[in-house]
C-alpha cells in the first residue's frame, strides 16, 4: 500500500508510534493488502466522495452509541488494560478500530460540551464556541447532525445524556430521555477515600443516588430505551438514526455490587506514570480548585488511585454489558445486516495518571478515546492507526446516509480510510486545547504540551514512550524538535480559529 502524500507520518515512526499493544501481523496484513482488496463491495464505493450528494438504493441505519468520560485504554481488546470488556470487544473484532481517536479539547471545565457541540455541529473547537450560545439558532436553521439524516428520510432517535445548548426533543423526531451533564453527586463522594480512615462512600449504595435516582440505573433506563425502540424500527419502513449516549462512566461512579467486585483492589494496577501531584497543576488549571480533581485527595495515593480505577471499571463493565443487550437485540429483530455501529467516548480520563484524575489535562488518557466501526463491508478486526478526530464520525454518517457535507463541518468522513485510500480525514497533525491554559500538538510520533501560564514546554516521544513518562523538553538535543513542533502548531491554531498567542510566552520557540 502507498502511503497518502499529505501524510507526514513517516512510515517508521508511524509504524512504531501506532503500533502499541496491537498484534504486528494485524499491521503488517493491513500493509501488505492492495487498496483494490481492502476496498469491500459492500463498503460505499470511492467515487462517491463526502462533497457528493449521490442518492442510494437503500440507506443504512446508523446506531451511534456513545459513552461519557472513557479513555482508550479501557477496553481489553486493546490491550492497555486488565478490564472486562466482552461487547466492546465484539465490536472491535466484528469492525474496524481506529487506534487513535482524540478530542480537540475544550473551552469549558466542562470538556463534555465542547466535544457535543463539536459532534452535534460538525463545527470544530474554537468554531463551535463561536456558535455555543446560539445553537438553538443552529437547529432552527436545521443545520444538526440528526436534522441533517432527517432530512434524507432518516427517522432520529435521542436517548441519554444531552449536555448541548439546545432542545433534543425539538432536534430528534423521538428523544426518551434527556439527562444533564452528570447524574447528582453529593458531598460524600469527594476527596476520598482518606488514609486510614473508613471510605464513607459505596458504589453500590442506592441511598446516593446519582445513576440511582429513579431506582434503576441509568446505564440500563438508556440500553432500555434503545431496545424499545429497536422493536418499534424493526416495523417501520424508514431507515433510522439512534443517538444512544450513557451517562457512564462519568463520576459519580456509581454500578451494582457484582461488577465492582469484579475488581479486587489486588487486580488493578497503579498507573506507571503515577505521580502524587502534578507539578503545574495550578497553572494548568487542573488544581484542587476544580471538581473532578478533587474526587480524590491531595497528594494522591497509590490506594485511592486503585480504589477510583476499581469503580471506573466497574461502571465501564456494566455500561459494556447494557450495550451488549442493544446489540443482541439489534440482531435478534434481523436489523444487523444493514445497520453501521459506532461506538466512542466524548474525551478520555485521567483517573490517577499523572497526579490527575479529570479530563481537563492534554494526555492521551483525557484526551484520547475508544472508537470502533461495524457496518456492512466495514473490515473485522482490522486496527487503523492514521489519528482522527472522534468527531469525525459525523460526516462518516452523512456520507452514509447520502447527506452532502455542509461547508461548515470541519471534519472529515472516515470512508475513505476505512476503504485504505488517502483522505483529508488523515491528518499529518492533531491539536488540543485547554481554555487559554493548555495547548498541545501531535505530530509525527512526538508531543508538546505548553502551558503558557507557567511557561512550560512537555516534550514526549510517544512512538517510544506512550505512557509520557519521560520529559524531553530541557533536553538541548530536542531544541529543533519542539521548534519544529511549535511552528505546526502555529499553523493549525490559524487553521481551526484558535487566537490565544503563544509566541509571548514561549519566545524561544
Ligand atoms: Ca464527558
Amino acid at each position: 500500500m502507498t502511503l497518502p502524500k499529505q501524510t507526514c507520518w513517516s512510515k517508521r515512526a508511524s509504524a512504531a508510534f501506532f503500533q502499541g499493544n496491537i498484534a504486528l501481523p494485524v499491521l503488517v496484513a493491513l500493509a501488505l493488502t492492495s487498496p483494490s482488496s481492502v476496498h469491500s463491495q459492500a463498503l460505499p464505493a470511492g467515487s462517491r466522495s463526502e462533497q457528493s450528494n449521490t442518492p442510494i438504493a437503500k440507506p443504512p441505519n446508523l446506531l451511534f452509541l456513545f459513552a461519557d468520560d472513557q479513555s482508550f485504554e479501557t477496553v481489553r481488546a486493546f490491550g492497555h488494560t486488565d478490564i472486562d470488556t466482552p461487547n466492546l470487544d465484539r465490536l472491535a473484532a466484528r469492525g474496524t478500530t481506529f487506534t487513535h481517536a482524540y478530542n480537540m479539547g475544550s473551552w469549558s471545565g466542562a470538556v463534555c460540551i465542547p466535544s457535543r457541540t463539536m459532534l452535534i455541529t460538525g463545527r470544530s473547537l474554537w468554531h463551535a464556541q463561536a456558535i455555543y450560545h446560539t445553537t438553538d439558532q443552529e437547529r432552527t436553521a436545521g443545520r444538526l447532525w440528526p436534522q441533517l439524516l432527517q432530512g434524507r428520510g432518516y427517522r432520529t432517535y435521542f436517548t441519554g445524556k444531552w449536555h448541548i445548548n439546545t432542545d433534543a426533543a425539538r432536534t430528534f423526531n423521538v428523544a426518551k430521555h434527556i439527562r444533564p451533564g452528570m447524574p447528582q453527586d453529593v458531598p460524600t463522594g469527594y476527596n476520598r477515600p482518606l488514609a486510614n480512615q473508613p471510605d464513607p462512600w459505596s458504589p453500590s449504595d442506592s441511598k446516593f443516588g446519582g445513576f440511582w435516582e429513579g431506582g434503576k440505573h441509568w446505564s440500563e433506563v438508556t440500553a432500555e430505551d434503545a431496545i424499545e425502540f429497536l422493536g418499534e424500527a424493526r416495523q417501520r419502513s424508514e431507515p433510522f438514526f439512534m443517538y444512544v449516549a450513557f451517562n457512564a462512566p462519568h463520576d459519580p461512579r456509581q454500578s451494582p455490587q457484582k461488577y465492582v467486585d469484579q475488581y479486587p483492589l489486588d487486580r488493578v494496577q497503579v498507573p506507571v506514570n503515577f505521580l502524587p501531584e502534578y507539578p503545574h497543576q495550578d497553572a494548568m488549571g487542573c488544581g484542587p480548585g476544580l471538581r473532578d480533581e478533587r474526587l480524590a485527595p491531595f497528594p494522591r495515593t497509590e490506594h485511592a488511585v486503585k480504589v477510583h480505577r476499581r469503580e471506573y471499571y466497574a461502571l465501564i463493565t456494566h455500561l459494556d454489558a447494557q450495550i451488549g443487550r442493544v446489540l443482541d437485540t439489534l440482531e435478534s429483530n434481523g436489523l444487523a445486516e444493514n445497520t453501521w455501529i459506532f461506538f466512542t467516548a466524548d474525551h478520555g480520563l485521567a483517573v490517577g495518571h499523572h497526579g490527575l484524575f479529570g479530563k481537563q489535562n492534554l494526555y492521551d488518557h483525557s484526551l484520547r478515546v475508544p472508537f470502533m466501526v461495524v457496518g456492512p463491508g466495514v473490515k473485522a478486526g482490522q486496527r487503523i492507526s492514521a489519528p482522527i478526530y472522534l468527531q469525525d464520525v459525523m460526516p462518516t454518517a452523512l456520507e452514509l446516509a447520502g447527506v452532502q457535507k455542509p461547508a461548515h463541518v470541519g471534519f472529515h468522513s472516515l470512508l475513505p480510510l476505512l476503504r485504505g485510500e488517502s483522505s483529508p480525514a488523515r491528518r499529518e497533525a492533531i491539536c488540543g486545547a485547554y481554555l487559554d491554559l493548555q495547548r498541545a500538538i501531535i505530530h509525527e510520533g512526538w508531543k508538546l504540551i505548553l502551558y503558557p501560564k507557567a511557561k512550560a514546554a512537555r516534550l514526549y516521544h510517544l512512538a517510544e514512550d506512550p505512557s509520557e513518562l519521560t520529559d524531553l523538553a530541557d533536553d538541548s538535543a530536542y531544541q529543533a524538535t519542539k521548534q519544529r513542533l511549535f511552528r505546526r502548531l502555529l499553523v493549525l491554531q490559524k487553521e481551526f480559529g484558535d487566537e490565544l498567542d503563544l509566541t509571548m510566552s514561549f519566545p524561544n520557540l
